[in-house]
């Protein structure tokens, strides 16, 4: 937890979740507003603990920046054994694949997991598909894995 937010802070400057940010999610996802309030799970731990957890794989959490930011890079909490795919979109209509995890990308083997594809970050992930560019609205959806699936924080990082 510590060494990973220090990698963070290394990086770019954050945008950590502004006053216009809301997040939601389509049912049936418990704790939805985990998934965005500026708080990270720690590595390893229980995926339903603080996070926005589901069983429906057609779930979706839903972030809303409140603003078009241009966005150079990613960090995102989930839970570590299943595949996660991030859209993005600046109009909320045409929607981009920005982020692609799968669970052979995780570094753990239980609990919340975090990845970020900024360089330096001791979390970094190579190989994510990452596309940076601007954004407004996320969806972040799971598949496959054990069918559990969990998103505990997602940070958005911009260019200074
Ligand atoms: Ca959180
Ligand atoms: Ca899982």
């Amino acid at each position: 937890m510590f060494t990973s937010l220090l990698g963070v802070g290394l990086g770019l400057c954050l945008a950590f979740p502004a006053a216009a940010a809301t997040v939601s999610c389509s049912a049936p996802v418990t704790g939805c507003s985990f998934a965005y309030d500026g708080d990270w799970p720690a590595q390893g731990q229980d995926w339903t603990t603080n996070t926005a957890w589901w069983r429906d794989a057609a779930a979706k959490v839903k972030i809303d920046l409140g603003e078009v930011v241009d966005m150079t890079g990613l960090t995102i909490s989930v839970d570590n054994n299943d595949d996660y795919k991030v859209m993005a979109s600046v109009d909320g209509q045409t929607w981009t694949r920005v982020l692609n995890i799968r669970a052979a990308d995780s570094e753990i083997n239980f609990g919340m997991d975090t990845i970020s594809t900024v360089k330096g970050d001791p979390d970094r992930v190579k190989g994510l598909g990452f596309q940076p560019g601007p954004v407004r609205y996320f969806r972040i959806s799971a598949s496959n894995g054990d069918g559990l699936y969990s998103v505990g924080e997602l940070l958005v990082h911009t260019a200074p």
